[in-house]
């Protein structure tokens, strides 16, 4: 069994509660109190320092995962770190690797190097260069906006369609233009709220949810292959602005996919997956039924004419708000829109 550090944490009772060693097997190598060096509440606060070995763990134990130390009446509790303001999601950054794209062999990979880094901000340099202009402009407006846009009509929601329409109105998604994710993340904060972030690949589902907490929304850069316009099995920019984004421009939307953000911070690796589970039943694979017909809303099934096609087979019914709120943690949290932070409301 490999040692667990656990995070600094000021508390202000400073001893070792029989239930973190109950819940885990736990052999502590190394215990230390320190004088906090920014005292939060009382001239006395102290960060803890434990270092110890754990041999069992009563949900599943996730390595990847940083676990910190917080302080309830009840005494210690040990959960996993999650951002508490919008500047931490810089430290959520697990990019999966259970699905490389170069190993498999039976898609095409992506273009990455022809990668449309325009918001990177200087994070990443700038590789967009007239050949791959010509060639995004080919595959996007030839091959992936004409078709789906003739599909929209009679196959995505009134949702979409209606933010579809002021995307084309004031974000430039037309058919001689690629959108810029600047002008498309203005837009929905303007909305909803709601901003994009860009992000490398895809992202571990405790990572990719803890965004959604603060109205983030993390894009990927690159397109799809041009030999495969129709289905992508990984998320590409066709997908996040012809499917994220117009339902992410609608309030009760935006909302949902808030609450199942904030509902995964701190939340047992069960838990994520049963959320992602959720999300991808809905966001990215949901159907409903709007006058008597089955419409997409899901932005899987709107960014791939193959799926759009077909999907209207299948029917399912509009998501449950409710499940986020039966997740079962020892504290509760707030989220403070003002300054995109969330607060822990402690346990009674
Ligand atoms: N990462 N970058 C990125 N984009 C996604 O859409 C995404 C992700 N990670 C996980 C994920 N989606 C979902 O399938 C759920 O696991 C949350
Ligand atoms: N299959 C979708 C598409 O082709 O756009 C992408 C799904 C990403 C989860
Ligand atoms: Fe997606």
């Amino acid at each position: 069994f490999s040692p667990i550090y656990l995070a600094f944490q000021s508390l202000d009772k400073p001893h070792i509660n029989i239930w973190l060693l109950q819940m885990f097997e736990t052999q502590i190598h190394h215990f230390e109190t320190r004088k906090a060096k920014k005292p939060k509440n009382s001239a006395d606060d102290l960060d803890i320092f434990v270092e110890c070995e754990v041999h069992s763990y009563r949900d599943t134990w996730c390595p990847l995962v940083k676990y910190q130390v917080q302080a309830t009446p009840k005494g210690l509790f040990l959960m996993p770190w999650f951002p508490r303001k919008i500047q931490d999601l810089d430290k959520c950054h697990h990019l999966i690797t259970t699905y490389d794209p170069s190993l498999d062999h039976s898609h095409p990979v992506s273009l990455r190097l022809l990668g449309y880094c325009c918001f990177l901000k200087g994070r990443a340099e700038k590789y967009f260069t007239e050949v791959g202009h010509a060639i995004w402009l080919l595959l996007f407006r030839r091959e992936v906006y004409r078709k789906l846009s003739s599909l929209y009509p009679t196959h995505a929601c009134t949702e979409y369609l209606d933010a579809f329409q002021q995307l084309e109105k004031y974000c430039g998604y037309q058919e001689d233009n690629i959108p810029q994710f600047q002008d498309v993340s203005r837009f929905l904060k303007e909305r909803t709220g709601f901003q994009l972030r860009p992000v490398a690949g895809l992202l571990s589902a405790r990572d990719f949810l803890a965004s959604l907490a603060f109205r983030v929304f993390q894009c990927t850069q690159y397109i799809r292959h041009f030999s495969s316009p129709m289905h992508s099995p990984e998320p590409d920019c066709c997908h996040e602005l012809l499917g994220h984004v117009p339902m992410l421009a609608n309030k009760e939307f935006a909302q949902f996919s808030q609450d199942i953000g904030l509902a995964s911070l701190g939340s047992s690796e069960t838990e994520i997956e049963k959320l992602a589970t959720l999300y991808w039943f809905t966001v990215e694979f949901g159907l409903c039924k709007q006058n008597g017909s089955i419409r997409a809303y899901g932005a899987g099934l709107l960014s791939s004419y193959g799926e759009l096609m077909v999907c209207v087979i299948r029917s399912v019914s509009f998501p449950h708000r409710n499940y986020s709120m039966k997740i079962k943690k020892p504290f509760s949290l707030h989220y403070d829109p003002f300054t995109s932070s969330v607060e822990i409301l402690n346990t009674p």
